[in-house]
């Protein structure tokens, strides 16, 4: 199975993500039951594998913290912009946390993470004809804004891969304390 360690965005944040989806030709708006802050991906793991990923992460002391979602960004492939994604505000407890479950996951076997942590929920993925459209998307929506909403667990995600969207399914919660 394929899996993830993310936030599950709380109702307050998910309103205001709504906002966004406003018109921008070539965009394919992530469904809203796929919005998601991922901590950690993981990856396709055995069912011995996924159970001390979980064991890991139930053992692990999270403390609770307040997340703010604020700006836009673009992820860019081969030189062309093809995501469009909420940005976190930067948080030492969202970082000390994302270390917590790094070190959970190194712990449960994993090869450390190489790719430096960049908070963001992923809202669209972008089509060519999106790519001109976004400079003035993104000037509307720059202020965009969402939170403080306190954040009280963890969430082992499953995610199929599908040929239209992916699936992500919360399948274990873990309260931070
Ligand atoms: O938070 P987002 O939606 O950007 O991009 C994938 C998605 O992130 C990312 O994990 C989340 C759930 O699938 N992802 C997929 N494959 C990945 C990989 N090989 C990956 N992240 C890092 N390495």
């Amino acid at each position: 199975m394929r899996l993830f360690v993310g936030i599950d965005l709380p109702h307050e944040l998910r309103i205001e993500l709504a906002s966004l989806r406003t018109s921008l030709p070539g965009a394919r708006w992530v469904p809203e039951e796929n919005w998601h802050l991922t901590l950690r991906f993981v990856g396709e793991v055995t069912p011995n594998q996924a159970e001390d990923v979980d064991l890991a992460l139930a053992t692990l002391r999270g403390k609770r913290f307040a997340l703010t979602l604020t700006g836009l960004g673009t992820h860019t492939r081969n030189g062309r912009e093809v995501a469009l994604w909420a940005g976190v505000e930067r948080s030492p407890a969202l970082e000390h946390l994302q270390n917590k479950v790094e070190t959970a996951m190194q712990r449960a076997g994993l090869a450390p993470e190489r790719k430096r942590f960049m908070p963001h929920v992923t809202v669209a993925r972008l089509d060519i004809i999106s790519e001109a459209k976004l400079p003035a998307y993104v000037q509307a929506h720059n202020l965009f804004r969402a939170g403080p909403v306190e954040i009280d667990h963890l969430t082992l995600f499953s995610s199929q891969l599908g040929k239209e969207a992916a699936v992500y399914t919360p399948e274990v919660a873990y309260p931070l304390g």
